[in-house]
């Protein structure tokens, strides 16, 4: 039977926020958890990843969980290991301990960050490209989907891992023309994820049908995902503004885009 509560973690984010509008039209009910409060949500439950009891009562009873919580960027490896490692640990032994289902994981483009972009008349970057995680953002992201494959070969839970490009209302760089998926498309490519049958552990990437794609929708659109955007309309004014990729830049010439080569933020 298709889910219909669904337990969404890192509620009050960007990506959280507006999968809370969009989601309910496809008929979820869904649960809110994050550490920082959920604006305009009573019901919300303010928490950290880190508890396990307010976990394991967080996912009790739920059909599925959408699993946006953690660290969305670059941070020193301590947080990262806390939030995004340990986090997504406990998150997915409460799920285990309380027989949910499946969860769908956000994981990222940054788990495979150091691909080179493919130029012009190149394949696409396949869903089983080698995993070059770009920062220990990244790396975490590569851990949380083996984690997902341990579970699925484990446990039988059930994970689709969403390698998410760039999910904002516009795309606002001429990388991001590549890598960009609409809310809309968000919206579409989670609900695929939450309701196709007999996933195992897929690995998706996830994006918008853009013209400038540099990675295979293939394993998204074999979940019944048929995205509907293109970031096209946006390439004439990002591309006056900002100009055209150069390839001898390496933040231009690798899907994780600056992610690459920004100056490192942990001690050294
Ligand atoms: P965000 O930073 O806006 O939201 C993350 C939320 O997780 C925040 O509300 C934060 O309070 C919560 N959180 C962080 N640590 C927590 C903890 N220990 N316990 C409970 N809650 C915690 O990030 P955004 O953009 O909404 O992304 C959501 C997820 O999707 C993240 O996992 C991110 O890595 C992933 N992602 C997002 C992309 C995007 O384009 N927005 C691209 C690729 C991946
Ligand atoms: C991510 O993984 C981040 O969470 C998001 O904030 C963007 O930076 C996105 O990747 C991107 O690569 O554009």
């Amino acid at each position: 039977p298709a889910p219909r509560t669904v337990l969404l973690t890192g509620a009050a984010g960007g990506l959280g926020t507006l999968m809370r509008s969009l989601l309910p039209e496809y008929g979820y009910t869904l649960r809110l958890f994050d550490v920082r409060p959920v604006e305009d949500a009573p019901g919300a439950i303010t928490a950290d990843l880190a508890d396990t009891e307010a976990l394991r009562e967080a996912v009790r009873g739920v059909d599925a969980i959408l699993h946006l919580a953690g660290i969305s960027l670059e941070a020193p490896f301590e947080k990262i290991l806390k939030a995004n490692i340990e986090g997504t640990y406990n998150l997915y032994e409460a799920a285990r301990r309380e027989g949910v289902p499946r969860i769908v994981f956000a994981s990222s483009n940054h788990a495979v960050g150091f691909t080179p972009a493919p130029r012009a008349g190149e394949p696409l970057i396949p869903v089983d490209t080698p995993r070059r995680p770009d920062t220990f953002y990244g790396l975490s992201k590569s851990f949380g989907e083996d984690l997902a494959q341990l579970y699925w070969d484990r446990h039988g839970l059930e994970t689709v891992s969403v390698r998410i490009g760039s999910c904002f209302p516009e795309p606002t760089s001429v990388r991001m023309l590549s890598v960009w998926m609409s809310p809309a498309d968000g919206a579409r490519l989670f609900h695929a994820a939450l309701t196709a049958e007999e996933v195992g552990h897929t690995v998706v990437h996830g994006s918008s049908a853009n013209t400038r794609l540099w990675w295979d929708l293939a394993s998204a659109r074999a979940l019944g995902y048929e995205p509907q955007d293109d970031s096209e309309p946006y390439a004439g004014k990002l591309i006056a503004e900002q100009g055209e990729l150069d390839p001898a830049n390496p933040a231009h010439s690798h899907l994780g885009g600056h992610f690459v080569d920004d100056p490192p933020i942990w001690p050294h």
